[in-house]
């Protein structure tokens, strides 16, 4: 499953509005003879990309995968039936598909006198690659990650205004990774204005229409100015005049994104969490003081301590001389 789940890490930001699965095949004797994720939309799942590659050798053999095989004919024919057509006697999975449509799999495949067993590294799964996917399929809504970097007292930049190089070289070849797995990465007006960011991964590709990703978005009612680095050929881009995170949500679903970037300013994440449309962070704190300056957020709607936004550490890291921390909403707790 630890190959799987790697395998499914790949693909992440080529596959959505689908979720990016990883499997590995092993033959009768336990011997790994095929290993596949997701292809973009349209394409193969991955559990028939896997057994392309194993061939004659899954027969009587196990498939690992991240997501209960499909049971349904959408774009492609059920990965249940590539399964029984394969002659596969055992499959292991980690979470069960809550798409209504594709769900089933297991019983499917069960009844087919296949040995079926779930929930293995589930919850690695579920924090990990299908975390946004489980998160869309289930509020209907692209999952958000807030991501800044701040000096250890928490500012984004220091009493002029100046924030470039607030986090270190490595933190920031992390951002570049952490862009090239989401769908889109978001910003405010005020961010675009202020920093004239790129917004782009280093190791893009390109998605099945031919627009590179991730997609650019820019929330807020100024005009871009004409030279903004946003507006290059570098990647698509999408300026959207609102500040109500549920309609830009609403239009990014509407594109089939799945998994959203948040990246600024402290205005456009303060609106997103005071909305509770906030569900991931990954801050890195670099080891400064400024002692001024604008903080990571404002105005989140929080008054008083009790009213708090309140996070559940999931990683605590360190990246090169900052210190990063992941922290989650929990489920239940939204707003
Ligand atoms: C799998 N393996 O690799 C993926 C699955 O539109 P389709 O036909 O591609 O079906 C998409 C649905 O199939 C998706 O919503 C999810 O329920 C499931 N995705 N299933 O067995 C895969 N990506
Ligand atoms: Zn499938």
């Amino acid at each position: 499953m630890a190959l799987a789940i790697a395998a499914s890490e790949r693909v992440r930001g080529s596959t959505s509005p689908n979720p990016p699965v990883g499997c590995v095949i092993l033959d009768a004797g336990g011997v790994l003879v095929g290993e596949g994720a997701t292809r973009p939309p349209g394409g193969p799942h991955a559990e028939v990309v896997a057994l392309e590659r194993a061939g004659d050798r899954a027969r009587g053999g196990t498939a690992v995968v991240t997501l209960e095989p499909c049971a349904h004919h959408g774009r492609t024919p059920p990965c249940t039936r590539a399964l029984l057509d394969a002659g596969v006697a055992r499959v292991v999975h980690a979470v069960a598909d809550p798409n209504p449509k594709a769900a089933g799999g297991a019983d499917v495949l069960r009844a087919a006198g296949v040995d079926v067993a779930s929930g293995v590294l589930a919850r690695d799964v579920e924090r990990g690659p299908l975390r946004a996917w489980l998160h869309f399929a289930r509020t209907g809504r692209p999952h958000v990650t807030w991501k800044y970097a701040s000096s250890l007292d928490g500012r984004v930049a220091a009493a002029d205004g100046t924030s470039r190089w607030i986090s270190s070289p490595e933190s920031r070849a992390e951002v570049h990774e952490l862009r090239a797995k989401v769908d889109a990465v978001l910003v405010g007006t005020g961010t675009v204005l202020a920093d004239d960011p790129a917004l782009t991964a280093r190791r893009t590709g390109r998605r099945q229409d031919g627009t590179r990703r991730p997609l650019r978005v820019v929330v807020g009612k100024s005009d871009l100015p004409a030279g903004a680095r946003v507006l290059d050929d570098e990647a698509e881009t999408m300026h959207l005049r609102t500040r109500d995170p549920d309609v830009v949500l609403g239009a990014l679903a509407a594109r089939g994104v799945v998994d959203v970037l948040l990246e600024g300013g402290p205005t456009l994440a303060g609106a997103f969490a005071a909305a509770g449309r906030v569900d991931q962070v990954i801050a890195y704190l670099a080891p400064k003081f400024l002692g001024g300056g604008p903080p990571a957020l404002r105005d989140a709607g929080v008054s008083t301590v009790t009213g708090a936004v309140a996070l559940v550490v999931e990683q605590v890291s360190m990246c090169g001389p900052d210190v990063r921390v992941s922290a989650a909403v929990p489920p239940g707790a939204e707003r």
